[in-house]
């Protein structure tokens, strides 16, 4: 491990390197920051990200581990193997847990309770870490991203469904929404909710790094701001009854948002209802639950045509990779695959999400779909619109001439996805459709 080390940054100046070692000289080509950074002192979140995450490619291999089977020859280098199926719970608690990932600006009363909601499993730590050690590029380096072109269609997208569902349509005179934006991540979302004419907004996510990051581009955001607050929770094991203070729920939210989130949630039924319970505690009857997720019909049928390939559980092309546990599985949950996205996501278990399962479990929770629609299939039918149209070239989607910003490769990532929005019913108005369904239930 040391000998590594050293040849990688060249031996300390109290062990001279042999005679023989060639000194490298400290020439990097892909620098994050610049070249002036060293002087600049860590931020609390750089320091944060160093206390708190644990970097796979430090990580000692553990022999005990079969070799990953060898990826298709056009998938990007092959990622490491899926971290193994954390054991199942014992009544003694299981393993002793990491600590929460607490991000910079948390006092130790703070991270006591930080830690108390970490309840996380294994693969929910994985997440965590994953998206705490991302680093938050600002909007320079952004451009010079390998999937900048996917990135802008996911927010064109995203901007059309919050333009769609994000607003109250039944309030002309008072149309400011309270949101709830559940895996908020770095906060990515807030100009777009800034232009819903949002009154007010709350963001949560697991990775206490992201949330900091969040907060912190809320506080840079130019023009009139909306009140926000941020907080680090597990969205899926702990209830958001734990950090949301009274006075932000003495109103309810219109919207809860959940973007590229709630496919995590499917590892169990248990952690799908604790996201409802979250997204239904609080939300109006009336209000909305969006979100984008994975579609598992376009993952499948992936799988599917993959006939030529080496292995018959992975797919992907030069940006992304998906390999499957399983073909089938038993359950609508916990039917995982690792996803890697270039750039985004690295080697993160993700969850099928079964979606008739999913509208009968939220049912219960008296949340009616309203829209469900694969990418291609927004795509199609948004740029139709005027407006959406005159979007898709201001976000630098789509130049003049029609011509996309994505390659074929960002393309076919792209269109993974499906947009969804859910109405929150109210059995107690007498809405029949509800109130059916609570008898069903009770
Ligand atoms: P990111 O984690 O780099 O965050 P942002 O910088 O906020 O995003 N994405 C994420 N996941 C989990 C998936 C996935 O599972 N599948 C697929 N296909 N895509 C996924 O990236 C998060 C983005 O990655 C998501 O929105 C998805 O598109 C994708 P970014 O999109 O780069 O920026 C969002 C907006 O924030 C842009 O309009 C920026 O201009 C704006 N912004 C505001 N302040 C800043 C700032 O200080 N720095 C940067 N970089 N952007 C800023
Ligand atoms: N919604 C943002 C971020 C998407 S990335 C956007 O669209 O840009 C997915 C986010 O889900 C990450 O920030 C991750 O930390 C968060 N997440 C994953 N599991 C979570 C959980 N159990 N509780 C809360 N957030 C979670």
């Amino acid at each position: 491990m040391a000998s590594s080390v050293h040849s990688l940054l060249g031996a300390p100046d109290d062990h001279p390197a042999p005679q023989h070692a060639p000194r490298r000289p400290y020439a990097p080509t892909r620098r994050v920051t610049p070249a002036n950074s060293v002087l600049v002192p860590i931020s609390r979140v750089e320091l944060a990200q160093c206390q708190t995450t644990a970097n796979p490619l430090r990580a000692r291999p553990n022999p005990t581990l079969a070799p990953a089977p060898a990826a298709p020859s056009s998938l990007p280098p092959p990622p490491a193997s899926l971290p193994a199926r954390p054991p199942p719970p014992t009544a003694a608690g299981a393993q002793p847990h990491k600590r929460p990932n607490a991000g910079a600006g948390f006092d130790s009363q703070e991270q006591e309770q930080a830690r108390k909601r970490w309840k996380g499993n294994h693969d929910s730590r994985t997440v965590a870490d994953h998206y705490n050690a991302r680093p938050n590029t600002d909007r320079e380096a952004r451009r010079d991203s390998p999937i900048i072109g996917l990135k802008k269609f996911n927010n064109w997208i995203k901007s059309v469904l919050i333009a769609k569902f994000g607003r109250r349509e039944d309030a002309r005179d008072q149309p400011r929404v309270r949101v709830l934006d559940l895996g908020c991540g770095k906060g990515g979302d807030l100009p777009k909710w800034a232009k819903a004419g949002t009154e007010e907004y709350v963001g949560v996510d697991i990775a206490a790094v992201s949330v900091e990051q969040a907060r912190q581009r809320w506080q840079n955001m130019r023009g009139p701001r909306f009140p926000a607050t941020f907080f680090t929770l597990d969205c899926f094991e702990s209830s958001i009854e734990e950090i949301l203070p009274p006075d932000s729920v003495m109103f309810p939210f219109d919207i809860v948002s959940m973007q590229f989130c709630m496919h995590y949630a499917f590892e169990s039924e248990h952690k799908v209802r604790t996201l409802l319970e979250n997204v239904t505690r609080y939300l109006r009857p009336g209000g909305v639950f969006v979100g984008t997720i994975p579609d598992a019909k376009n993952l499948f049928d992936h799988l599917d045509n993959n006939t030529e390939a080496e292995d018959p559980l992975a797919f992907g092309n030069a940006v992304y990779s998906v390999k499957f546990d399983a073909r089938e599985w038993p359950s609508p949950y916990g039917h995982r695959y690792t996803f890697f996205l270039q750039d985004a996501v690295e080697e993160v278990p993700e969850y099928v999400v079964y979606w008739d399962n999913f509208v009968a479990l939220a049912a219960e929770y008296h949340l009616s779909p309203r829209y469900c629609a694969d990418f291609s299939s927004i795509f199609a039918d948004e740029q139709e619109d005027a407006h959406f149209a005159q979007l898709l070239r201001r976000m630098n989607v789509m130049d003049a001439e029609g011509n996309a910003e994505m390659d074929e490769d960002q393309l076919d990532a792209a269109m993974l996805y499906l947009g969804f929005a859910f109405v929150k019913l109210d059995p107690e108005a007498g809405d029949a459709e509800a109130a059916g369904r609570v008898e069903e239930v009770q």
